[in-house]
């Protein structure tokens, strides 16, 4: 319960989540993710799985995520997403290191093998993360490089641990994103910041990042699962309708002229318009061949 002054965010558990491996016919196929679901805290785990190679990412891994995002719209159980990694002691931490180098080949992408055409596949998974209607919560435990780096931005939210890194390094290894991971980030820290990001391949700590606002917050690593924990319930407290359209007209702000913000602000307020009787009355009065009566059913 909110407590009598301040927002009560301090009372919620911090029990970490209690997490269930999600079968299904796709989730059991999945090699460089893991895949988990809690119905008791109504959110779903996606993480990168690859620790030996900090986990960069190659197109097997960018398409068991967008098909684990997928997953998590689908299911009714899920209200918030997390897209972290399955760190061990033995290596580096990371959150993500970026695009896998030993397979980006001389023909404009990645090839792993899995795809017949070398494409950037980490360019559809950031758009179909913005286009989800549900909040995505990045929890990074150290190196957020490159990609890696542009996935955090693109979540709605991200808290990391006080050991983490976050930069780019495109220029450096002959590569750019001039689409959401520059744009992204000049609105998230500012054009001068993000400059000295991109020109120089300057690395932020924790503290830095959280100071120009590239994250929510920072804690020691044994506090964040249990951090994690606190957003996940306290964003669950919160009517899920109103965030999917503040997410959305967050989006509309963003993204140039607006219009693809708005068309998932208009998907969603149609939505909610056919569970009216104003709306149903025209479906009704069509099936039963007879004009509509709008002016029964209108509250305005
Ligand atoms: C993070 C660093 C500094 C950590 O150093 P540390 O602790 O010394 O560890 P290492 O020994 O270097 O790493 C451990 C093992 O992991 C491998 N590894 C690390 N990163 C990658 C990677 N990105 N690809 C492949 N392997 C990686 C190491 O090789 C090592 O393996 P072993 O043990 O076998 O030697 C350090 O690791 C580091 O600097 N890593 C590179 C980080 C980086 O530069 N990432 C950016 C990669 N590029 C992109 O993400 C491009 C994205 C992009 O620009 C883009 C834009 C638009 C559209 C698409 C794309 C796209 O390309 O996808």
């Amino acid at each position: 319960q909110p407590s009598k002054h301040r927002d009560g965010f301090e009372l919620i558990s911090r029990i970490p989540i209690e997490w269930t491996k999600y079968q299904s016919k796709e989730s059991q196929s999945f090699v460089d993710i893991t895949y988990d679901i809690s119905i008791q805290d109504r959110c779903s785990r996606i993480a990168f799985n690859r620790p030996n190679v900090l986990h960069a990412f190659r197109p097997q891994t960018i398409r068991e995520i967008q098909q684990a995002l997928q997953l998590s719209i689908d299911n009714t159980d899920v209200s918030v997403i997390i897209l972290t990694s399955n760190n061990i002691p033995k290596y580096t931490p990371a959150f993500c290191a970026g695009g896998d180098q030993t397979v980006r080949n001389n023909n404009g992408g990645y090839q792993d093998g899995t795809e017949v055409y070398p494409k950037l596949r980490v360019l559809e998974l950031q758009v179909e993360m913005r286009r989800c209607p549900k909040p995505i919560m990045c929890v990074v435990d150290g190196y957020a490089i490159g990609g890696g780096h542009i996935l955090h931005m693109m979540c709605d939210l991200t808290i990391a641990s006080n050991r983490s890194i976050f930069g780019q390094t495109g220029p450096r290894m002959g590569s750019f994103d001039a689409g959401y991971g520059s744009t992204r980030m000049t609105r998230l820290i500012g054009q001068k910041r993000s400059r000295e990001l991109w020109f120089l391949c300057r690395y932020m700590d924790s503290k830095e990042a959280y100071d120009t606002g590239l994250i929510n917050a920072s804690y020691p690593l044994p506090d964040l699962d249990g951090r994690t924990a606190q957003w996940v319930r306290r964003i669950n407290m919160n009517s899920s309708t109103a965030i999917t359209c503040v997410k959305m007209a967050l989006n509309a702000d963003e993204d140039g002229g607006g219009a693809f913000g708005i068309q998932q602000l208009g998907g969603q307020l149609t939505k909610m318009f056919y569970q009216t009787k104003e709306s149903q009355e025209g479906r009704d009065a069509f099936l039963q061949k007879r004009p509509p009566n709008f002016i029964l059913h209108s509250k305005l």
